[in-house]
C-alpha cells in the first residue's frame, strides 16, 4: 500500500517526521485523498481499536492524534479546492462534553475549500452558544460534530435551541456514532458520513 509509511507514522506517533513523509508521498504521486483516507484516517481507526482493547493508552492516543493533525496540516493546501467566493455561512463546532476535533476540523477545511465562510466555535460547545452564534452570524447552516455516544443528546438540544430562537439556519450532524436515523430522530436537517459528504449536503441544503 502506497500510504503504508503515513499509516505507520501515525501509529508510531511521529509528529516531527510527518510533514516530510506526506511531502514524499505526494511527490511519489499519491493523491491527497488517498493519503488522508488510507493513511491518516485508517491509522486513527487502528488507534481507536488498540485503545478499546487496552493495547494503547490515553497518552499514546493523544500523541497519535497530534501526528494525524501534523499530517492534515501538511495536506491542507492540497485538500482545498481554492477559495472563490463566499457560498454561505456555516457555524461549526463539537458539541458539549466532547473534545474530539480532528474530524470537525476536516469538515471545516473542506467547507472552506468549497468557498463557504466557516465560523469555528471549537470544542465542548453548549447548545445555547451554538444558537447564539447562529443568530449573530446569520448562519445558513449549523454543523455539529461528536465522537462520543454520551454527548449525542446535546445535538438534539442544539437543534431545539436553534428552533426556539426561530432561526432559519439548517442543522446538520456528523461524527462516528451518528447515523441518518439519529439525524431523523432529532429532526436535524441532514447527516453526512464524512467531510466530502458534508460539503455535498450543505450545497444541497442551500439550493
Ligand atoms: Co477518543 N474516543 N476519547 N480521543 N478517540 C474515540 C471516539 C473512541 C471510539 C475510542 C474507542 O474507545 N475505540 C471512544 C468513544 C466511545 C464511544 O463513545 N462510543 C473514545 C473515548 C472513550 C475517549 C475518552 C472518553 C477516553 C478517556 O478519557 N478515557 C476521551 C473523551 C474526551 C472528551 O471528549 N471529553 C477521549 C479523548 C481522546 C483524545 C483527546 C486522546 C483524542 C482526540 C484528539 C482530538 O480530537 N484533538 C482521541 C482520539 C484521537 C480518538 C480516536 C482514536 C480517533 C478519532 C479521530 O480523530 N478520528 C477515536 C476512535 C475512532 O474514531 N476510531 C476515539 C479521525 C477523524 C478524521 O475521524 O472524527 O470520525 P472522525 O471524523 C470523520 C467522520 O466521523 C466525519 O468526517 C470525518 C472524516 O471525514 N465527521 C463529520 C466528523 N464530524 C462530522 C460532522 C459532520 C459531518 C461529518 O457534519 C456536521
Amino acid at each position: 500500500m502506497a500510504t503504508r509509511e503515513i499509516y505507520q507514522a501515525v501509529l508510531a506517533c511521529d509528529v516531527n517526521g510527518m510533514p516530510h513523509k506526506v511531502k514524499t508521498e505526494l511527490d511519489d504521486g499519491t493523491s491527497p485523498n488517498a493519503i488522508l483516507k488510507s493513511g491518516l484516517i485508517a491509522a486513527m481507526d487502528e488507534v481507536g481499536r488498540r485503545f478499546s482493547t487496552g493495547e494503547m493508552f490515553l497518552p499514546d492516543m493523544i500523541r497519535a492524534a497530534k501526528a494525524m493533525q501534523a499530517g492534515v496540516e501538511a495536506l491542507k493546501p492540497f485538500l482545498t479546492e481554492g477559495l472563490i467566493q463566499s457560498a454561505g455561512t456555516i457555524v461549526i463546532g463539537t458539541v458539549q462534553g466532547d473534545q474530539h476535533d480532528i474530524g470537525k476540523n476536516l469538515v471545516k477545511l473542506m467547507l472552506e475549500g468549497a468557498g463557504f465562510k466557516v465560523v469555528d466555535l471549537g470544542i465542548d460547545i453548549r447548545p445555547e452558544r451554538f444558537a447564539a452564534a447562529a443568530q449573530e452570524n446569520a448562519a445558513d447552516v449549523v454543523a455539529m460534530s461528536t465522537l462520543l455516544t454520551t454527548t449525542m443528546p446535546y445535538m438534539q438540544q442544539t437543534v431545539s435551541a436553534i428552533r426556539k430562537l426561530g432561526l432559519r439556519s439548517k442543522t446538520i450532524v456528523g461524527g462516528a456514532p451518528v447515523t441518518q436515523a439519529y439525524a431523523d430522530k432529532i429532526q436535524a436537517d441532514g447527516y453526512a458520513e464524512d467531510a466530502t459528504g458534508a460539503v455535498e449536503l450543505v450545497r444541497r441544503l442551500m439550493n
